[in-house]
């Protein structure tokens, strides 16, 4: 097995705007300072294991279309290991410096919790050692709980708790294992946290111990001194029909529930808030007013379908709205930018892997340029500011004083026979102001 599979390739250096080389960046420049911070220190990027180097190309009518070396045969100590090799080289080629994975993503297939947990720990000390190697750091780790069978009903909220107990077991070593290579977050993506039919399922004793599941994940990441973030990643539905960590004010509301408001923080995905109904900047503004915001899960979905196409991003317009809303939630602390995206299956060659991950950056980055365009501009921000200014003033604060009563506040309007003047909302200028940068 070719221990290097990129090995025809250059590392991706910043060329600007102008290069013809389509394996260079146009705007992703890691040291331009941008508002006073690296580009590289802003914008965290971080490739995904599943999508890049495990998902074969295959989808529900046909088999896996990229003929990587690692998936020759089966997954065993020797194509876990060259694909762990192959994935470090490729994200030190890019000259990014975060990658992600599942636990499953890293290691050999094994049945069997003791084999199990031996295959994981193997791949993690072969990890700790390429991270060293390549110079490149975790930016979350997290447990595969809906691939294997035995997850079919669920993890956390499988009406077994043999099943609740293995995911235990998962998630106490990938957390450990987090931990130990450095990373920055642990993630909790509720793959199959959800359910198809409500005729089978009760959901409180559900919620109940997906509750306990994650309030007992915090305890321990507190036992062991992990310092990360744990971070929920809300999804509205696929695979179940009724995901429970919904959307960002679904996830809000669980986490308040479990008192565990000041200890979890959300994932947010592109694609994820677009199938809620949202739009991206919807949720990480959401995130934002809730004081949840973590981490980014990069990508697209497809505007004529509701699925989940996991597409890179490629519309400054659009990353340009989420980027405005990092930089108002002040930016990222351990978060970033994980690309949660895959190229398209007919995108079947090495070089297809780098022209998605590089479209992705460029756009990102352009987005980020634009962003402090329009707040060095200022217009966007004042407009904003000036239309919330009356809360500052005599009105705004009665409303808010601690003992004030409704009845004190109808009486206010009533007395000085208030008689609100409309004012305009200004949304075409505001979409101008956009689109002028
Ligand atoms: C799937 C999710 C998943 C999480 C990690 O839709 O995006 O990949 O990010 O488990
Ligand atoms: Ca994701
Ligand atoms: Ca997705």
């Amino acid at each position: 097995m070719s221990a290097d599979y990129f090995a025809e390739f250059a590392p991706v250096r910043y060329e600007g705007a102008d290069t013809v080389n389509d394996l260079a960046y146009r705007w992703y420049d890691k040291d331009r300072i941008v508002l006073g911070k690296r580009m590289e220190d802003h914008l965290r990027f971080a490739v995904c294991m599943w999508h890049t180097f495990c998902w074969p190309g295959s989808d529900v009518f046909g088999a896996g279309t990229f003929s990587r070396p690692w998936h020759a045969g089966a997954n065993d100590a020797s194509a876990a290991r060259a694909k762990r090799e192959a994935a470090l080289a490729f994200v030190e080629k890019l000259d990014v410096p975060f990658y992600c994975f599942h636990d499953v993503d890293v290691m050999a297939d094994a049945e069997g919790i003791g084999a199990f947990r031996k295959s994981f720990a193997e791949a993690v000390d072969h990890l700790e050692a390429l991270q060293h190697q390549h110079g490149r750091k975790l930016l979350w780790g997290t447990a595969n709980l809906f691939s294997h069978p035995r997850y079919m009903a669920g993890a956390a909220t499988n009406p077994d708790p043999e099943v609740w107990a293995w995911a235990a077991s998962q998630v106490r070593d990938a957390l450990e294992a987090t931990h130990r290579l450095g990373g920055a977050n642990y993630v909790l993506w509720g793959g199959r946290e959800g359910y198809d039919t409500i005729l089978n399922t009760e959901v409180g004793t559900e919620l109940d111990n997906f509750g306990r599941f994650l309030s007992l994940v915090v305890d321990h990441k507190h036992r062991i001194g992990f310092t990360g973030t744990i971070l929920i990643e809300p999804k509205p539905h696929e695979p179940t029909k009724h995901q429970y960590d919904f959307d960002t004010q679904t996830v809000y509301g669980f986490l308040k529930r479990f008192g565990l408001e000041d200890e979890v923080k959300v994932n947010i995905e592109a694609n994820h808030a677009t199938l809620s109904g949202h739009t991206f900047e919807h949720e990480l503004a959401m995130a934002r007013a809730l004081g949840i915001f973590g981490s980014i899960d990069a990508n697209r979905g497809d505007h004529q379908n509701g699925w989940d196409t996991d597409q890179f991003p490629n519309s400054v317009e659009e990353l340009t709205l989420a980027v405005l809303e990092l930089i108002r939630a002040g930016g990222f602390t351990t978060g970033g930018f994980n690309f949660d995206a895959k190229v398209r299956r007919q995108s079947i060659d090495a070089v297809d892997l780098f022209h998605g991950h590089i479209g992705g950056i460029d756009t990102i980055a352009h987005a980020l340029i634009t962003a402090e365009a329009i707040i060095g501009d200022g217009r966007l921000d004042s407009f904003r500011a000036e239309r919330y200014a009356d809360w500052q003033g005599a009105l705004g604060r009665s409303i808010h004083a601690p003992g004030a009563t409704l009845a004190q506040i109808a009486d206010i309007a009533i007395d000085r026979d208030l008689a609100p003047v409309r004012k305009s909302g200004r949304q075409e200028w505001c979409e101008n102001q956009i689109n002028r940068f």
